[in-house]
């Protein structure tokens, strides 16, 4: 089951239901953010007891209103490895890879995530552009894990890579946040051990592959929500993707016209084409 944002033909309003086996049915609330003001117990009842079936869903991104993307970073070895390749500042990234602090970023507001079959972007003033694949813990307001989403964290090695301090425009930038459309709930799941697999395809030829597990994240889920929620609120809960473990040696860049597949076992599977520029938004 996952926990699903969706209009129908007839009707602009988002609507909150549940999608099992490919079969659509409502839920008696106005939004994913008022879903996860409640404590979890409250949301594994709603979600059991789901109304109508709806048979002209089409689905939205998994996040509204004041629900905020944040994102963990050198989390996995992986991750430590291409950072210290592609920066002028390698040492910073082995020290957070180690350090008891996480380095966590804000990513997106709601409106600006892209859901399954939209494009990503790529900035016009970047050289060198990739999908991170990652796990998106999705979080309530008290903290307690609710469910999982498949994340694409799009980034550009290169700015990132001239300076650190330019993290932020390296992130956060029209079409850079990219979510799977259900959230796989965390009573149904354990996130622990899960297979992440990436393929991004050039006129129909694969040209970067690669697979991790879930396993191989570095820090505790508990650990990164911990220090999330150390000194701030997130009343409509929040969606925090953990860390890319793939990464494509230095001479791959994304193309525009590419298209990337993320997959996440027992979570779901988010396809992108890539464009350039924010005109596309
Ligand atoms: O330190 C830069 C960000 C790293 C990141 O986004 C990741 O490891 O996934
Ligand atoms: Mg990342």
């Amino acid at each position: 089951m996952h926990i699903v944002r969706y209009r129908r033909a007839d009707d602009a309003t988002p609507r909150v239901g549940v999608r099992t086996d490919g079969v659509v049915r409502s839920l008696p609330v106005a939004s994913v953010a008022a879903l996860l003001g409640a404590r979890l117990a409250d949301i594994q009842a709603l979600t059991s007891e789901p109304g109508d079936v709806v048979d002209d869903a089409r689905l939205l991104a998994p996040v509204d209103g004041a629900t905020e993307v944040w994102a963990a970073g050198v989390t996995y070895l992986r991750s430590r490895e291409a950072r210290m390749e592609e920066s002028s500042e390698a040492d910073i990234y082995g020290r957070v890879y180690d350090a008891a602090r996480p380095e966590l970023f804000f990513k997106s507001a709601a409106w600006r995530v892209v859901v399954d079959g939209e494009p990503v972007a790529i900035r016009a003033d970047s050289g060198l552009d990739v999908p991170e694949p990652e796990l998106a813990l999705v979080v309530n307001r008290f903290g307690e894990i609710a469910g999982y989403l498949v994340s694409n964290d799009m980034s550009s090695r290169s700015i990132e890579g001239e300076n650190p301090l330019y993290l932020p425009q390296a992130k956060v930038y029209a079409g850079a946040c990219a979510l799977s459309a259900g959230i796989r709930p965390a009573w149904e799941v354990d996130g622990s051990d899960l297979p992440v697999a990436v393929r991004v395809t050039r006129d129909g030829v694969a040209v970067w592959t690669g697979t991790t597990s879930t396993a191989r994240l570095k820090r505790p889920f508990a650990d990164l929500v911990d220090y999330l929620f150390k000194a701030d609120n997130f009343p409509a809960g929040a969606v925090l993707s953990t860390g890319t473990g793939l990464a494509p040696a230095l001479d791959f860049t994304l193309r525009e016209g590419d298209v990337v597949t993320i997959t996440i076992d027992e979570v779901g599977e988010l396809t992108n084409p890539v464009v350039v520029g924010r005109e596309h938004f």
